[in-house]
């Protein structure tokens, strides 16, 4: 690493319960893979709650918080940390905007998510958006034993 190089970062990535039901697991992993980002941690797991509450919390009372939590309680997801310079900023635009309608084609939710008529938007993955956010989500999915 030169001296005005960035270093490495991590950031949580979560294929959601759509993802997980429409098999598209591997297509987001070879796409994170193909990018060229490390993945260091992954695991399928079904969420619980508190989980979700500590990892939701800054969507605590809005109108979406609550079909957010069903949906997400909704089956099992793929969790999984992904490392590399400036990675955060990567896969959020790998991943696309949030809404699937918006988002560019060539993106994660712009090819293979669209609209569904829910009260929440079903958009297959999330990932960090910031250093705090990221490590704060890792310490929640993978928690330091
Ligand atoms: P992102 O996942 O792009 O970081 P976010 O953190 O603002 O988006 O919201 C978390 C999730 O909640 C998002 O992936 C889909 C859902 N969501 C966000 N805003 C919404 C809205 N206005 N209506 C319905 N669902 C929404
Ligand atoms: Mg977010």
């Amino acid at each position: 690493m030169t001296s005005t190089s960035t270093g490495s970062e991590r950031t949580l990535i979560l294929v959601k319960p759509d993802g997980v039901r429409r098999a598209l697991v591997g297509e987001i992993i070879a796409r994170v893979e193909a990018k060229g980002y490390v993945i260091s941690e992954l695991k399928m797991m079904s969420a619980d709650r508190s989980t979700l509450e500590a990892h939701y919390a800054e969507h605590k009372g809005k109108p979406f918080y609550e079909p957010l939590m069903e949906f997400m309680l909704s089956g099992p997801m793929v969790a999984m940390i992904a490392e590399g310079n400036r990675v955060i900023e990567g896969f959020r635009s790998l991943a696309g905007v949030t809404d699937p309608t918006l988002a560019a084609p060539g993106t994660i939710r712009g090819d293979l998510a669209r609209d569904q008529g829910t009260k929440v938007v079903q958009n297959l993955v999330h990932g960090s958006d910031s250093v705090e956010s990221a490590e704060r989500e890792i310490s929640i999915f993978f928690p330091k034993k």
